[in-house]
């Protein structure tokens, strides 16, 4: 039942290092204990590999498979667990509960961070009612972080991020921000970690990709790849005119090459035999699809509102499906189809729209969400085909509309 737990061990939400449950180590609560009270100071190695600079209590071998241990030091007791590999907090029932890291990916620009924000916000609020699920940050630095950073820009303040910086700008790397979401299931609740890392579209890029990224892609249980159609010189000239319209990106940052080199990090370190594919699901969306939503079909499947049960719906997902393939040959060609066919065994293609709008630009540089605010269409189909892929949510059969 907990896949976290057995094969290569588990697999740290912060840093995406393995580990098995023996290794996990100890953090001194600097609680009073029978002897003298221990004091906090720098952690080099939570410092060096996710750049936390603050003073901590010291960390100690325990038996790690045990939710508490006492620090030989003060005689304290102590229920915080940490990484053995960058000592970062791990969440309480790590371990114990089913743990998914899903990778979010795309070139720059291709509205990662925007939909990330989007989704959460969706999984707390209005698609959380209908799966019957909640989602709560899984640490203090994701609650505050998302609440203050990610959520109060969009939704607050209305406006659009500017680019997420590349992981080398940010030495030490960047924290991923780790979820519990809780599924209300017929006869019992089932617990999942998610965690989620919001990759600059930079370190996409081969040459400029580090060690946490690679890590990070392939310690994943399943990838969201986003893919930006206002960059496949097919769909430009269907652009609505008032949309925003990005300029082109260079070649090396273009939807397909973002792809080849994802399936190239992929292959080289998972050790996929030559002529096998990737057992990962991958789940290929269309973002910004409210600027070309004019030029689709009036019978479009995508226009459809899923319907409102708790399970993922098929049928209505395969029709989608199969319209964003003819799309996608119609928008960059038939290769970049042929690449997920011929890499990976399990991918499925969705289009989405964040923001349910074209922002709106405001003086020379800063963008605007539409007065009438975030409307997203479709955005947490990507992420209900993932989890039903894993088993934690049902799959429906019900032809597609009812
Ligand atoms: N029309 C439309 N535009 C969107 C949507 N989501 C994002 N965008 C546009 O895409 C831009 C980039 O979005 P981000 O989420 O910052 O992209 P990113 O992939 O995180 O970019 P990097 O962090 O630089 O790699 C935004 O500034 C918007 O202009 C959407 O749903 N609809
Ligand atoms: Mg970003
Ligand atoms: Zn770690
Ligand atoms: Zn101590």
């Amino acid at each position: 039942m907990f896949p976290a737990l057995f094969g290569n061990g588990l697999h740290c939400p912060y840093c995406y290092r393995s580990f098995r449950a023996r290794e996990i180590r100890f953090r001194c609560s600097g609680r009073v204990g029978t002897k003298k009270r221990c004091e906090t100071k720098l952690d080099r190695v939570l410092a060096d590999q996710m750049g936390d600079h603050d003073p901590q209590y010291p960390v100690f071998d325990g038996d790690g498979r045990k939710s508490t241990a006492v620090h030989d030091a003060c005689y304290a007791e102590t229920h915080y667990r940490v990484c053995p590999r960058c000592h970062s907090q791990l969440p309480v029932q790590f371990g114990q509960i089913d743990s998914k890291l899903i990778a979010l990916v795309g070139a720059k620009d291709s509205g990662k961070t925007v939909y990330m924000t989007v989704l959460l916000h969706e999984l707390m609020n209005d698609v959380g009612a209908r799966i019957q699920a909640s989602v709560l940050g899984a640490d203090a630095s994701t609650s505050t972080r998302f609440e203050n950073v990610y959520q109060r820009v969009l939704y607050e303040k209305h406006e659009l991020y500017s680019a997420t910086r590349t992981a080398v700008a940010e030495k030490g790397g960047r924290r991923p921000l780790v979820f519990n979401l809780t599924i209300r299931g017929r006869n019992k609740v089932r617990s999942t970690l998610l965690s989620f890392y919001d990759t600059a579209g930079e370190d996409m890029n081969s040459e400029r990709s580090i060690d946490q990224n690679v890590r990070y892609m392939t310690s994943a249980d399943g990838i969201v790849l986003l893919l930006d159609p206002l960059q496949m010189r097919g769909a430009r000239p269907h652009v609505d005119a008032d949309a925003l319209l990005p300029k082109l990106v260079p070649a090396e940052d273009s939807p397909s090459s973002v792809l080849a080199n994802i399936v190239k990090q992929l292959q080289g370190s998972t050790g996929v035999k030559a002529g096998k594919r990737i057992d990962k699901p991958i789940a290929v969306a269309f973002t910004k699809m409210d600027a070309l939503q004019s030029a689709l079909p009036s019978g479009s499947p995508w226009h459809r509102t899923p319907s409102e049960s708790a399970a993922f719906n098929e049928p209505d997902s395969v029709e989608v499906h199969r319209h964003m393939q003819a799309l996608l040959h119609e928008w960059a060609g038939r290769n970049l189809d042929e690449t997920l066919a011929n890499s990976f065994t399990r991918y499925r293609l969705f289009g989405l729209s964040a923001l349910g709008e074209s922002p709106r630009l405001e003086g020379e540089d800063t963008q605007r969400v539409s007065e009438r605010g975030v409307q997203p269409h479709r955005v947490e189909d990507p992420f209900l085909w993932l989890m039903s892929e894993f088993g934690a949510i049902r799959r429906t059969t019900k032809p597609a509309g009812e």
